[in-house]
């Protein structure tokens, strides 16, 4: 089976150029001008658009037993919706709570995934508890190919690990060539705000940003930064959402702590006034960390152009009006999470590159090869070389039009960006050589995804 791609503008995070993509099997094998193919090759004219590395979601929930409920995607769901937007490999948060067997859930995790998604994936396994059985365990499961591991701050009693725990997985992570991404909220704090609003009466979706400030949010962040610092560990905050928290990042940085940045989409686009309409319309809006005063977001564009921010990320994890109504009553009882798989890479694109806000460079990188590169992905995903997977995106930024609920593939009732503009769109995707999108029509193949093996990294 092959494959050639004509006269589109290639984009990588370091390139610009026009030229002709020939792919053999799965694997791209030449690029260059005017290339001829054999009789029965594809060949998808790509005149006017851009061509993308495919682009990687590095923090998305799949399966998820969460908040009495379960996130709503299978990988079915969740992969189709992935590619229709662009993105060809994702990284899920495999997530047994501390009460389960680390191995178990492991296992578990993988084979919802195996032979059901449609895109490639691999997980960052979380650490939720931390003794000598578990340690064996993640050792096992390194060697399977996992190179990255998720802590939580958060979530005390579920998925979170306390400062000991904490220290234990980071000098375990920094034997082993492992990067530790983390939640980085103080858990405490988060649960005493909690009880002190219920009690005064103050339970509606509202009170949910209150509930976790900026400052707890800080904290989180500068107390992994300190321990990062104490035990030589690689680090990577996850969704980070506010100026406070960058700050605090930016100090262990300039301390010179190994530690990288991912923001998520919603943070970038949505304020918490959404969170602030009252009813099942603001409990939509409810994630964690919390969408914050807008005024953040200024600082989270200016650290995303300027690379202090590392990548963007989602934190898909879709629940419906259904499951959000579950938290009526109280709002520590809402199921955390705003879907966004299919649109991060055309809203990036919009409110990003197009609208004058990012360099293309920098939105390729933010989206793809960065990720690539930190997770040991990189130079199979997340550039377009001769040797690379041919993940492709073919990508047009003459399209113009809106997001909604009604047109979208994601496994939902709603959609938290509806009405939202956006200026571009993949009209092909493809994952290792085999079209899943064409003419913006999904033509995906169950269970061509496959789990990839990441080694160890020693940054
Ligand atoms: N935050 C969310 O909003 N959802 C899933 C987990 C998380 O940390
Ligand atoms: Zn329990
Ligand atoms: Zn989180
Ligand atoms: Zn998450």
């Amino acid at each position: 089976m092959a494959l050639l791609i004509k006269n589109g503008e290639i984009i990588t995070a370091d390139s610009r150029y026009k030229a002709d993509i020939y792919v053999e099997g799965e694997t791209i094998t030449r690029i260059g001008q005017s290339l001829e193919a054999p009789p029965g090759t594809e060949v998808i004219d790509a005149s006017g658009q851009y061509v993308f590395p495919g682009f990687i979601d590095p923090h998305v929930h799949i399966y998820l037993p969460f908040m009495a409920t379960f996130a709503k995607d299978t990988h079915e769901t969740g992969s189709k919706a992935a590619l229709m937007g662009g993105t060809t490999t994702y990284i899920e948060m495999c997530a047994p709570s501390r009460h389960e067997d680390t191995l178990e859930g492991y296992q578990l995790w993988k084979g919802k995934a195996e032979g059901n998604s449609y895109c490639d994936y691999t997980f960052h396994m979380a650490v939720t508890r931390f003794d000598d059985k578990t340690a064996a365990q993640l050792r096992e499961i390194v060697k399977d190919g996992i190179n990255s591991f998720k802590i939580f701050l958060s979530y005390k009693g579920f998925f979170g690990v306390d400062d000991g725990e904490m220290y234990q997985t980071l000098r375990l992570a920094k034997e082993l060539g492992v990067i530790v991404t983390a939640h980085c909220e103080n858990a405490e704090l988060v649960g005493q705000l909690q009880q002190k609003l219920l009690s005064e009466g103050k339970t509606g979706p509202e009170w949910h940003e209150p509930s976790r400030p900026e400052s707890v949010e800080a904290e989180g962040t500068a107390r992994f930064a300190t321990f990062l610092e104490n035990t030589g560990a690689t680090g990577y905050v996850v969704h980070l959402s506010c100026k406070p928290a960058l700050d605090a990042a930016m100090d262990a940085k300039a301390r010179g702590v190994p530690l990288f940045i991912e923001s998520v989409i919603p943070h970038f686009l949505l304020d918490k006034t959404y969170a602030e309409r009252g009813g099942v319309e603001a409990m939509k809006y409810i994630m964690s960390p919390p969408l914050r005063d807008k005024r953040n977001q200024k600082a989270l564009w200016d650290a995303l152009a300027m690379g202090f921010i590392d990548t963007v990320g989602t934190d898909h994890c879709p629940f419906d009006t259904a499951q959000k109504l579950l938290g009526k009553d109280a709002f520590t009882a809402i199921p955390n999470g705003i879907p966004a798989i299919e649109d991060r890479v055309n809203l990036l694109y919009t409110y990003g590159v197009s609208r004058g806000n990012l360099d293309i460079h920098r939105f390729v990188d933010a989206a793809s090869t960065k990720s690539a590169k930190l997770f040991g992905l990189f130079p199979r995903k997340g550039t377009i070389a001769v040797g690379s997977d041919a993940d492709l995106v073919i990508y047009d930024p003459s399209y113009r039009g809106k997001i909604s609920a009604a047109t979208q593939s994601v496994n939902n009732d709603y959609n938290g960006f509806e009405g939202f503009e956006i200026d571009g769109k993949p009209r092909v995707v493809t994952v290792r050589g085999k079209v899943a999108v064409r003419d913006g029509q999904f033509v995906g193949e169950k269970g061509r995804g496959k789990l990839l093996r990441r080694e160890p990294m020693y940054f």
